[in-house]
């Protein structure tokens, strides 16, 4: 399949030399609601130029199937982009890599170590003990609490260890990664247009900056497991992947770091955004709140925590986590892939070396597929019976070859973090505070705005505090 396919090519947006199509994505939209206007001005499937770089883009879930799924390792490149190549040391990561055998290799470890030591395991279990949040009726940002708890849950599964409050080497991971999120591969110009490296950066003086704090308490961890490690009885992913680095060629200590760092900083940021826009979205619908604890009055009560096992009992709750990450995808245009040989979509040619964004936001909010798509209703996500319905195009994970690795790890802790505060406490809106915004900022993620709120104990569960929660505010 050397030859391009002949199909006619696709519509592509005006563009000049050197700037490409730039010119039409300038404006405060960001990227996903723009591209998402652009496919109604030019069809759903178009190409534009983001520099040099020629990039399609797919809008509908049709399309998003060939790219993801049918065509799946046809399109399982990713492009090189400077932020991401100095972040992963060129490339010895998972996300960030082309298609390659380490990649295999990496994705394989990292799956295997979470089932392992995550999923059905009692390491995860006491999660919703151990991290629930405590409060006075007073408004405080969610966002600090909500953070540690769920780098606590990702610390014990890659280093295992964890960080009491106000640690200070808890300050400084959340600071680091804080400045990354701020810097990365957010379709920054530095990302189109590598020489401007060469000219004074902010975004990447920041961003060398945090790699290097990173990177020191990396080593540190590196060095602390190689002196402790016991062959056979690997106790987290960094042993697991210390061990494949001697068991299996091309493994370096550069691929060991970068493949923890990264499932760390995954793990920590995706999980983190995603509890606060449900925390969002339960301030704007306190019946929606209501029936969740309904739910789990019913099923779980309050003489224990809810654990793995109620969750097939607690559909509505699902439902309400899986409209969250319909309406507001913590990754709308999932990271770029690239076209690894000459291929198709939707019957158009389309080059080896294309670049293709996947505009999830577009397709979770698409009117042929969702009735209403801006309206919050956790029961489109159930049948008529109340039972557990997933239509196809949900796919805030992605799909196919790329698909997140940490994805059922994700689903679990979600599941174990939103029933355990639910459980627990009420989230009202603080008085005189407006609700918080919706619309969210697109970084690395979209994140919602910072916003406050006041945490009430529900009946029975007054005198949590000094029970080993983690402590909302104090
Ligand atoms: C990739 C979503 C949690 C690790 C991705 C992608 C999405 C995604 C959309 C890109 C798929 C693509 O490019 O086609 C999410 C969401 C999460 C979540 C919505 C939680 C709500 C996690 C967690 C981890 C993780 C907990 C922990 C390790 C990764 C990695 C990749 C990835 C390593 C790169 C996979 C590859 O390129 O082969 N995730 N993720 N994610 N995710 Fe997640
Ligand atoms: C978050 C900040 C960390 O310091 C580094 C890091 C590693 C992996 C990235 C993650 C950041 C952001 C969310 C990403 C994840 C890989 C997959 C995930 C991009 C930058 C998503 C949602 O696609």
């Amino acid at each position: 399949d050397s030859h391009p396919p002949s199909y006619p090519p696709l519509p592509c947006l005006p563009s000049l030399p050197l700037l490409g199509s730039l010119l039409s994505l300038m404006g405060d939209q960001p990227p996903h609601l723009r591209f998402t206007e652009l496919g109604h001005r030019y069809g759903p499937l178009y190409a534009l130029y983001l520099g040099p770089h020629y990039t399609v883009v797919v809008n509908t879930y049709q399309h998003a199937r060939e790219v993801l799924l049918q065509r799946g390792k046809e399109f399982a490149g990713r492009p090189k982009m400077l932020t991401t190549e100095l972040l992963t040391r060129g490339g010895k990561d998972i996300a960030f890599s082309d298609y390659s055998p380490l990649w295999k290799t990496h994705r394989r470890l990292v799956h295997n170590s979470f089932t392992l030591f995550g999923e059905g395991t009692t390491k995860l279990q006491s999660i919703g003990e151990a991290e629930g949040v405590c409060v006075r009726g007073q408004a405080i940002d969610p966002d600090p609490p909500l953070m540690r708890a769920v780098t606590n849950v990702v610390c014990t599964l890659v280093f295992s260890s964890t960080y009491q409050s106000g640690d200070p080497e808890l300050t400084t991971v959340m600071e680091y990664n804080d400045g990354i999120v701020q810097t990365i591969a957010r379709g920054g110009l530095v990302d189109i247009f590598p020489w401007l490296r060469f000219l004074p950066n902010q975004t990447l003086t920041t961003l060398t900056e945090c790699i290097a704090i990173r990177d020191q308490l990396l080593s540190k961890k590196l060095e602390e497991h190689k002196v402790s490690l016991i062959s056979g009885e690997p106790r987290d992913l960094l042993d697991a992947l210390l061990q494949a680095e001697q068991e299996e060629e091309g493994i370096s200590d550069d691929h060991v770091l970068m493949t923890a760092a990264e499932a760390f900083g995954a793990g920590v940021e995706t999980t983190s955004t995603t509890l606060l826009w449900v925390l969002a979205f339960l301030l704007h619908h306190p019946q929606v709140q209501e029936r969740v604890q309904k739910e789990l009055d019913e099923v779980v009560g309050c003489g224990r925590s809810p654990d793995v096992s109620d969750r097939t009992h607690l559909p509505y709750l699902d439902s309400v986590i899986n409209e969250v990450m319909r309406i507001r995808p913590v990754s709308p245009i999932l990271i770029p892939h690239t076209a690894l040989t000459h291929s198709s979509i939707g019957g158009h040619s389309i080059c080896k070396g294309s670049r293709v964004l996947v505009n999830m936001w577009a397709i979770h909010h698409d009117p042929e597929h969702w009735d209403q798509p801006e309206d919050f209703r956790p029961e489109r996500f159930l049948d008529d019976k109340g039972q557990r319905f997933t239509p196809s195009c949900f796919m805030p994970f992605g799909a196919g070859p790329r698909v997140c690795v940490g994805e059922s790890l994700a689903r679990l802790e979600l599941f174990l973090f939103v029933s355990g505060l639910l459980q627990r406490f009420s989230f009202s809106p603080a008085p005189g505070v407006p609700l918080p915004d919706l619309e969210g900022r697109l970084g690395v993620v979209l994140q919602p705005l910072k916003y406050t709120l006041t945490v009430t104990p529900r009946p029975g569960w007054e005198a949590v505090r000094g029970r080993g929660c983690g402590g909302m505010i104090e």
